[in-house]
């Protein structure tokens, strides 16, 4: 029989019920740091080839699911495809990604497309189909997208930026257009994760992976109303995981977002961030990444650490604090996605 999904761990943990073990899944699991996926890429050609073809996307997020037996597959896909299918044209080159011609006037943010994603995304839900029939049965699969702010970054800058010079002189010189983008934004947002839950994703992630560089009281005004808007779009659909690199500042701002989880990068002391907010939330995290550099008999250490810091509090998904390195080794992984395991009482 097949298992229903909210029986599977993950999703159980997401309703913080009290399980035997946590949950255990890797941001950026489907990646270069395994030989198995910089096969597929060279196969396919590239990234990008190998994100728009679904037997290539669910091929690469299964493989790690298959070697490591973690508890959720993420689909393997990027932040970045709902701006391209919005019209911007994405390159991939070894620098990463970026998009030569960024959107600086209002003229450019109106001719962005409202897309439809089952009319210019349909490889995402057929990617998502396929992955599907190829996990275990007790694996679940996470859907996601980028944030409206995180999203309208990358769209104003064309790249990825420390600075994010562009997107502040927009926002403070150019308020309406910054507004026109973002509302834009949020609609195509919505619609791309709720299409996903249609084609099987349980779980989703909002990434505002660059939130975090704003103060607090610009986050409340430049980006929390439209990743509210999506989030609230989402309530009952789906359960909703929220991440912001470099957030602790704002966590009180995305645990009072209403979402079922928070994902914690790794400067957040965890035991705290559950004394605080393990009665509202889940919260998934938050190894440093970079910790899994060491040898596995040091990442069993720092992980079981953690592990007794949370001490077994309902709601824990154990998760690193951002993406895993390109140059982990994959015995690290190993060693991390065990710990989790062996927890069971
Ligand atoms: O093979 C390669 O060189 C590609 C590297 C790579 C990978 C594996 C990129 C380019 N994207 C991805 C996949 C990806 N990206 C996933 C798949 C699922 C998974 O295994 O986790 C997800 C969820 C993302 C999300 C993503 N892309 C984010 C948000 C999360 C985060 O890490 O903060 C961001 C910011 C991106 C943009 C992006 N895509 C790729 C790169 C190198 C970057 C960062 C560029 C930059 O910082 O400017």
């Amino acid at each position: 029989m097949t298992m229903r999904s909210e029986d599977r761990l993950l999703v159980r943990a997401l309703r913080r019920e009290p399980l035997p073990r946590p949950p255990v899944w890797l941001m950026r699991q489907a990646g270069r740091y395994l030989p198995e996926y910089r096969a597929v890429r060279q196969q396919a050609g590239g990234f990008l080839e190998m994100m728009r073809n679904p037997e290539y996307a669910s091929e690469v997020t299964l493989q790690p699911v298959r070697r490591y037996g973690m508890d959720a597959a993420i689909l393997f896909s990027d932040i970045l495809v709902p701006l391209e299918a919005m019209g911007m044209h994405l390159v991939f080159d070894e620098h990463g990604p970026s998009f030569p011609v960024p959107v600086r006037s209002r003229g450019q943010v109106d001719a962005l497309q409202d897309v439809d994603p089952d009319q210019t995304m349909g490889f995402v839900g057929e990617a998502l189909r396929r992955t599907r029939r190829g996990l275990p049965d007790e694996t679940a699969l996470i859907g996601f997208c980028g944030a409206p702010f995180t999203l309208a970054a990358y769209a104003i800058e064309g790249a990825g930026t420390k600075s994010f010079a562009a997107t502040r002189a927009m926002m403070y010189r150019d308020e309406s257009t910054f507004r026109a983008l973002m509302d834009k934004l949020a609609g195509v947002v919505a619609r791309h994760l709720r299409y996903q839950v249609v084609h099987g994703a349980e779980a989703v992630v909002l990434f505002d992976t660059w939130a975090g560089t704003l103060g607090h009281e610009d986050y409340l005004r430049y980006a929390a109303p439209w990743s509210r808007a999506v989030l609230q779009e989402l309530a009952g659909v789906a359960p909703r995981v929220l991440f912001v690199h470099g957030g602790d500042h704002l966590l009180d701002e995305l645990v009072r977002s209403g979402v079922e989880a928070v994902a914690l990068d790794w400067r957040t002391p965890i035991g705290k961030a559950f004394d605080r907010y393990g009665d509202r939330v889940a919260l998934q995290g938050n190894l440093d990444p970079a910790t899994l550099l060491a040898s596995p008999s040091e990442v069993a250490r720092r992980t079981n650490a953690l592990l007794d810091e949370v001490g077994g509090r309902p709601g824990h998904i154990l998760n690193l604090g951002h993406g895993i390195f390109k140059e982990t080794d994959p015995e690290s992984v190993g060693a991390f996605v065990r710990c989790a395991k062996e927890r069971a009482r």
